[in-house]
């Protein structure tokens, strides 16, 4: 049995979800937060048999787009008046970011 966390744009969260509870699995949604954009983004949390893991993959997949930020880094420090705006750095984000973690049980108590 694994336990897939699969971080994943918001944009892509809705579509994914009716997928995956459409082919039967139970998912737990969970708004999160990258470190780096400091973007919302979706991070889920499926449980499934070991020979349900490739299919489920295939959905993340299908269903997570790579999408272009733009990110401005911080200025240098401004000596004797000189600005120079610094120029955006272009970020790939996505599709997604996928941890599959054995998992020993799970349990509806
Ligand atoms: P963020 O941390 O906001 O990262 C967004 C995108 O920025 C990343 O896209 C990557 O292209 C870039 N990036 C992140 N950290 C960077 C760094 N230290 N230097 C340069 N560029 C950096 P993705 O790799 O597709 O990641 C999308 C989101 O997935 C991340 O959002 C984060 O929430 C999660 N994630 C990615 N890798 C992870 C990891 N190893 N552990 C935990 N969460 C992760």
């Amino acid at each position: 049995m694994k336990l897939v966390l699969a971080v994943v744009q918001r944009q892509d969260a809705g579509e994914l979800l009716e997928s995956l509870t459409a082919h039967g699995h139970r998912v737990t949604r969970i708004s999160s937060e990258g470190g780096f954009l400091h973007e919302g983004n979706v991070t889920l949390l499926i449980a499934v048999q070991d020979h349900q893991l490739e299919t489920l993959l295939q959905d993340v997949r299908e269903h997570c787009y790579t999408r272009t930020r733009y990110v401005s880094p911080l200025p240098p420090v401004a000596e004797s008046g000189e600005f120079y705006p610094p120029s955006p750095v272009e970020v790939q984000v996505g599709g997604a970011t996928v941890f599959v973690l054995r998992a020993s049980d799970v349990a509806r108590l």
